[in-house]
């Protein structure tokens, strides 16, 4: 197994063991997409099976029944969730995030702001140890019929390039779960304020969500290496 794909595997590992031994009750579970949670539901299996599970996108629910799981909740009827766990794209240090890679950030953001607790699992190459946020671009989900109102607003931002993301296999823009564009504004300088950027980004008509998951979402990240993990939070 390749070095990254051990390091997320480790992860979801310690994930699994770290709730099952610090959450005595947990009985909603909401889950991110993604590879490593991917991982996650494969090695994490006891623990998911008798909870009520809430997944953040289509991908997620489809690999579950596919796994044969029916005890799937959809978000619109998940007032709460006990814990929310999810992956992530970029982890500062002061555990602010990038999220998005996978396009489902908005029903991410949504199920992990009604979490009692939320846990990230990454591998190492997402964890920068910097104060701010850099290495990612920044993904903003947005009404398809406000993109030029958006692009033109984006500018206001300063130093940004903004990219519609593509769908290769349609040739055509990529389409989220929820009907949506996404752009990613690829930054020249580092976001030193990830939750006044989050909050300019938001005042910009046709913006649904964006990708910053500012650190009060945020409780806990496990982060995976080949031969160990390491706990943040
Ligand atoms: C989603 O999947 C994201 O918000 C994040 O972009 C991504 C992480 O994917 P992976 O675990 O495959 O690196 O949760």
């Amino acid at each position: 197994m390749e070095g990254l794909d051990q390091a997320k595997l480790n992860a979801a590992v310690k994930a699994c063991e770290f709730l099952k031994s610090n959450f005595n009750f947990i009985g909603i579970i909401g889950l991110g997409t993604g590879s490593t949670i991917k991982k996650f539901i494969n090695v994490c299996k006891d623990l998911l099976e008798n909870k009520i599970i809430v997944p953040s996108s289509f991908d997620t629910a489809i690999y579950l029944v596919n796994m044969g799981y029916s005890n799937i909740r959809d978000p619109i009827t998940a007032r709460s969730v006990d814990v929310y766990i999810d992956g992530a794209d970029e982890v500062s240090e002061k555990l602010d995030m990038v999220k998005g890679r996978g396009g489902a950030f908005l029903r991410e953001k949504s199920i992990a702001l009604r979490a009692k607790t939320r846990v990230y699992v990454i591998d190492h190459s997402k964890f920068t140890g910097k104060p701010y946020l850099y290495l990612k671009p920044i993904p903003i989900e947005v009404i398809p019929a406000a993109l030029p109102v958006v692009l033109d607003g984006v500018k206001s931002l300063g130093n940004v390039e903004a990219v519609l993301r593509m769908d290769s296999s349609k040739d055509g823009p990529v389409v989220t779960d929820n009907g949506n564009f996404i752009i990613d504004l690829r930054f020249t300088s580092p976001i030193l304020e990830p939750a006044v950027m989050h909050e300019r980004i938001k005042r910009i008509h046709g913006v649904v969500e964006t990708g910053i998951f500012p650190s009060f979402l945020v409780d806990y990240v496990v982060v995976g290496y080949p031969d160990k993990t390491v706990l943040l939070q």
